[in-house]
């Protein structure tokens, strides 16, 4: 199996942790998505990672490659058992991928890192302000009251607290960390998250990410016990995002 996309991507952290957790074997080509050449384009038409290549199977976004890993490959189940389970824990992972993923990742994380390094803008704090202030803390607050008091939301470890875990890295990333005394039991549960050995195992690769540059990112994962593909779908200069505009 092949997945496509940086190890950094909350999207693809998700699906690295589920394949970390189920044994699966396979090879990663960690491109940031502005940096895909054309093939990657066919691949993701969104031109968003991840895209994982099972034989002749392409699958797009993360939420439906997990929920493939888990019917092809349910050792151990990722999704709780019950059907309403079920259906509540697609509902908070929704909710994780798009307003987490909205304040995190489009309005914090790539203003604060992506933008100003791949595109060389000036992070705008005013904007950035108003969503570690007013908009992030709201959220946090509707988080709150679902965050499990002890355990995970479901009992067992399942794709919605990774999930949370893995949004929660990108916000410490670009400077913002949960606030322990506000959100008590969320700091917890995501503590609990972070300490499951496949999500743990995943901050060596961020790190080695985020401390070298461009040109060096390969070696530094190969160094940190990544395994890598030897195709890439990168190419050298980034183009604009069709989701950005
Ligand atoms: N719903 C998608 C979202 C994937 C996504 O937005 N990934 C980001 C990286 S964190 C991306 O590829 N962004 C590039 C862009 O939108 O231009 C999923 O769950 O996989």
């Amino acid at each position: 199996m092949l997945i496509i996309g940086s190890h950094v991507s909350p999207y693809v952290r998700k699906v690295l942790v589920a394949l970390a957790i189920k044994g699966l074997i396979h090879e990663v080509d960690p491109i940031t998505p502005f940096f895909g050449n054309d093939e990657f384009s066919k691949l993701s038409p969104l031109r968003r990672i991840p895209v994982l290549i099972d034989g002749d199977l392409v699958l797009n976004d993360s939420t439906v490659i997990c929920e493939y890993l888990d019917e092809a490959y349910p050792q151990p189940l990722l999704m709780p058992a019950s059907p309403a389970d079920r259906a509540r824990a697609r509902w908070m992972e929704e909710f994780a991928d798009s307003r987490l993923g909205d304040l995190i990742i489009w309005r914090l994380f790539y203003r604060r890192i992506v933008a100003p390094r791949v595109y060389k803008l000036a992070p705008d704090e005013a904007e950035i302000a108003k969503v570690t202030d007013v908009e992030l803390p709201a959220a946090m607050d509707w988080i709150e009251e679902r965050a499990p008091a002890e355990g995970f939301l479901f009992g067992h470890l399942c794709i919605a607290d990774i999930s949370y875990a893995c949004f929660f890295r990108n916000a410490l990333l670009a400077g913002w960390t949960i606030d322990a005394a506000r959100w008590p039991r969320t700091a917890a549960w995501i503590a609990r998250v972070e300490a499951v050995p496949a999500f743990a195992d995943t901050i060596r690769f961020e790190t080695a990410i985020v401390s070298s540059p461009m040109a060096e990112r390969r070696e530094a994962l190969i160094a940190a016990g990544a395994k890598l593909s030897e195709k890439t779908y990168g190419e050298a200069a980034p183009r604009a995002s069709i989701m950005l505009g």
